[in-house]
């Protein structure tokens, strides 16, 4: 949309692979004003040295991006041809018989071209199909040779390349990125050991304990199959049909519910490897071990109507927002913990670590922080790249293992297979996003669009006639499987553990703020409120009675029903009653700056534009992206100065802006109140929690939006700043601290007010 300004790419990195020449953006496509870019692409640069390792990040070139430049096609200064490289004299006409006749079926060229076409289509993934993407990597802080031997943790310092893609779940390739949603994360290390993925979610737990039942889950919450309807929604019958039959995803409900499922940014979420994994070291010891990604800017969420309005707005808000923090220089960074325990201890644990739906407790098992991963280079083509990279959990390499956990041991299958009809065939592997910087040696031969040309006779092993290659690189530096003694009789079953449905489902309840719950109560009734079978809110209601009463008798009112008698809670064991666990709040992740933040500073002719320049100034030193708006586009008088409004409130309505500005000025205020934009932007940055500066004259603006003023010292609130603050210098300063909270959540009533 033009809505965000112009999203043409302006990585340095790639101007400076490229050459200045070769790559030239045209004046003004950048994503954010040239100094905004110059503020945060040092901001960043120092932000790289923060956590200890190596300090400066490179430039966005490593081993992977290099490795691509084979398969690079630039056609500047190039003459058009066909796939088979002969010149095209006539890309307008077809081949005719006569200029009134009928077209030749000699014409090849416009076969060719109609045929490619008519194949460019692939099947989307059968989940998580909407994703965005980009490079980066991943920088271990120090050895953790006494864990592991895997070659990511092998020195301090260590750098490996990465391909990260975040995802939805429900939607199809082209639907909206605030559904509220689980999303994935998923890392693929290009290691000298051959890849990794770690494929997580931006939860710690899932909905379902074995892999047997994923196509059920996923067929309940896609578009029903008779209409194909809802798009992206879990709001809809099937969904909540099949979930209120599964007691075991209510502690996942209850994340789902949260506002972790409408995240303001993927750059402000954290991710996990959600199973137990095992980490082997070179001794051949093995630990459990579960994996955390943690966001340097912060967890934050939108508002849910905040998400709503965004989803009109700008549909794409979230690939944006990921791109354009990367065209910037503002390179997105999470910090990697593990949490490290051994088989006694989970032994130990009143639940199973083989589950899930369960978590383990930072209080139980603290998270150690072992690197960092810095994404800072959007990838060239998103088809090649994004849409062609495939996630496999079976890609692990030595030094870590899996557990038994009966969901990530179908994962293990699912993804290899899944990627052979999606992506047209065994050879998926070197496609060349998918291909790792270690060589690959095998005696796999064939198939569809094999790419290698593999030399020689043989290709069996043993062998002589090749000298016996490729050779087992033995246990030492092969890959083994961790030798753990299995010595059970074969069944279908759960261990008792896992029929605990609800203990950390009343952990989660009893860790979030209150803010965060009654969020949670208000995401049930909107959810609940779609589904039109009473008996299914009822079960689900009766599901929630077994975590919490409040919560409960909150989402039941919300729908106009008594809370029904508990589902039936079949655990052989005594529930277990945890303390609350303050990890499990987005609040314990607040961001200590702005970087990044988009703030609206709204204009109109006779507004003081000195003060509009200065704020702005100060917006971008703090590293944020403050625009101009306008009611139009173009030159905006304001006292001696002419303001560039670079966005129509029409196209860049306020749900797109993390905060907002008024400057003073008596004409350019008076010119706002008669705009109803103008007053509903106020509005819904007022609804949605938004810091707001508003100078002088603007307080009018306030009024008229119908927002509560004159309030008793103790009840004023903390995010509107401005009227009673006539030093700009020192208002601006109040408000950059303010928006560092982010949202002020002390406005919320229900209904809303204004
Ligand atoms: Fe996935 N999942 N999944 N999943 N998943 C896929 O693989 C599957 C699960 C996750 O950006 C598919 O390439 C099964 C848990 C992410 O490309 C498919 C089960 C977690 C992505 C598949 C699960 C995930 C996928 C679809 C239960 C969090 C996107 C296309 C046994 C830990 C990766 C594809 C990307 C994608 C199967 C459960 C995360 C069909 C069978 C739990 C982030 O193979």
């Amino acid at each position: 949309t033009g809505a965000l300004a112009g999203s043409m790419p302006n990585n340095p990195n790639k101007a400076s692979e490229y050459g200045e020449a070769a790559y030239n953006p045209p004046e003004g496509a950048t994503a954010l004003p040239a100094s905004a870019a110059v503020t945060s692409s040092t901001a960043s640069e120092k932000n790289g040295s923060t956590k200890t390792g190596s300090g400066k990040p490179p430039q966005g070139i490593n081993a992977m991006i290099a490795s691509l430049d084979r398969v690079r096609v630039d056609s500047g200064g190039q003459q058009l041809t066909t796939n088979q490289g002969v010149p095209i004299a006539d890309n307008q006409n077809s081949l005719k018989i006569g200029l009134r006749g009928p077209t030749a079926l000699e014409d090849f060229i416009l076969r060719e071209k109609i045929t490619h076409f008519d194949h460019e289509r692939i099947s989307e993934r059968v989940v998580h199909a909407r994703g965005s993407a980009a490079h980066g990597y991943f920088e271990c802080y120090q050895a953790l040779g006494a864990l592991t031997k895997a070659t990511p943790f092998a020195e301090d310092g260590k750098q490996t390349p990465v391909f990260v893609r975040f995802s939805t779940v429900a939607g199809e390739r082209g639907s909206t990125d605030t559904a509220r949603d689980v999303r994935g994360f998923a890392v693929k290390f290009y290691t000298d050991e051959g890849n990794w993925d770690l494929v997580g979610n931006n939860m710690p737990v899932f909905f379902i304990q074995d892999a047997m039942k994923f196509p059920d889950l996923v067929h309940a919450v896609k578009p029903e199959p008779h209409f194909a309807m809802p798009q992206a929604s879990s709001a809809h019958d099937t969904y909540w049909d099949f979930v209120s039959l599964m007691p075991e995803s209510t502690h996942m409900l209850l994340w789902q519910m949260s506002d972790r499922a409408i995240p303001r940014s993927y750059r402000m979420m954290q991710g996990f490897g959600v199973h137990t994994f095992r980490l082997i070291n070179a001794e051949g010891e093995s630990v459990f071990c579960k994996f955390h990604w943690t966001p340097v800017a912060g967890t934050h969420a939108l508002c849910w109507d905040e998400a709503v309005k965004i989803s009109g707005a700008d549909s794409d808000f979230h690939r944006r927002d990921l791109w354009e923090a990367i065209e910037a220089g503002a390179y997105p960074e999470w910090e990697l913990g593990l949490q490290v325990f051994t088989e006694q201890q989970a032994e130990e644990f009143e639940f199973d670590v083989l589950d899930p739906t369960k978590l383990v407790p930072e209080e139980l098992i603290p998270v150690i922080a072992v690197g960092k991963l810095v994404l800072n280079r959007n990838p060239d083509n998103f088809f090649a790249e994004t849409e062609q990279v495939a996630f496999c959990t079976a890609h692990i390499i030595p030094g870590i293992d899996f557990s038994n956990d009966p969901l990530l041991q179908g994962r293990i299958h699912s993804y290899l297979d899944t990627q052979i009809s999606r992506l047209g065939g065994a050879n998926f592997h070197e496609i060349p996003i998918n291909s790792p910087l270690a060589p690959v040696h095998n005696n796999q031969r064939d198939g569809m669009h094999r790419q290698a040309v593999a030399r020689g006779r043989v290709s069996y092993e043993p062998n002589s006639l090749g000298g016996g290659c490729p050779f087992q690189a033995g246990g030492a530096k092969g890959f083994t499987s961790f030798a753990e003694r299995v010595s059970e009789d074969k069944v279908r079953g759960k261990p008792e553990k896992f029929a605990d449905h609800y203990s950390q489902a009343q952990l989660f309840w009893i860790s979030q703020t209150p803010v965060e719950q009654q969020h949670i109560i208000k995401a049930f009734r909107f959810e609940l409120t779609r589904v039109q079978t009473q008996a299914i809110r009822e079960r689900v209601v009766s599901l929630l009675a077994n975590v919490n009463a409040e919560l409960a008798a909150g989402v039941a009112d919300g729908l106009g029903f008594a809370v029904p008698a508990p589902a039936l809670n079949i655990s052989p064991l005594p529930p277990h009653t945890y303390d609350p666990s303050p990890p499990l709040s987005m609040s314990s992740y607040p961001a200590s700056d702005i970087k990044t933040r988009r703030v609206a500073i709204l204009i109109a002719p006779g507004i003081d534009g000195a003060m509009a320049s200065s704020i702005y100034s100060a917006l971008i030193d703090a590293g944020a992206v403050p625009r101009f708006v306008a009611a139009k586009l173009g030159e905006v008088k304001a006292g001696k100065l002419g303001l560039h409004a670079e966005i129509s409130i029409e196209a860049g309505p306020a749900a797109l802006y993390d905060a907002m500005v008024v400057p003073d000025g008596a004409d350019g205020v008076a010119a706002l109140l008669k705009d109803g934009n103008a007053i509903e932007f106020i509005k819904d940055q007022y609804r949605h929690c938004k810091p707001m500066l508003m100078m002088g004259a603007a307080e009018a603006l306030l009024e008229k939006a119908g927002i509560p003023l004159n309030l008793p010292s103790e009840e004023k609130d903390p995010l509107i700043v401005g009227p009673d603050q006539p030093d700009a210098g020192k208002a601006t300063k109040a408000f950059i601290s303010a928006m560092t909270k982010h949202k002020e959540f002390g406005r919320e009533t229900d209904p809303p007010a204004v």
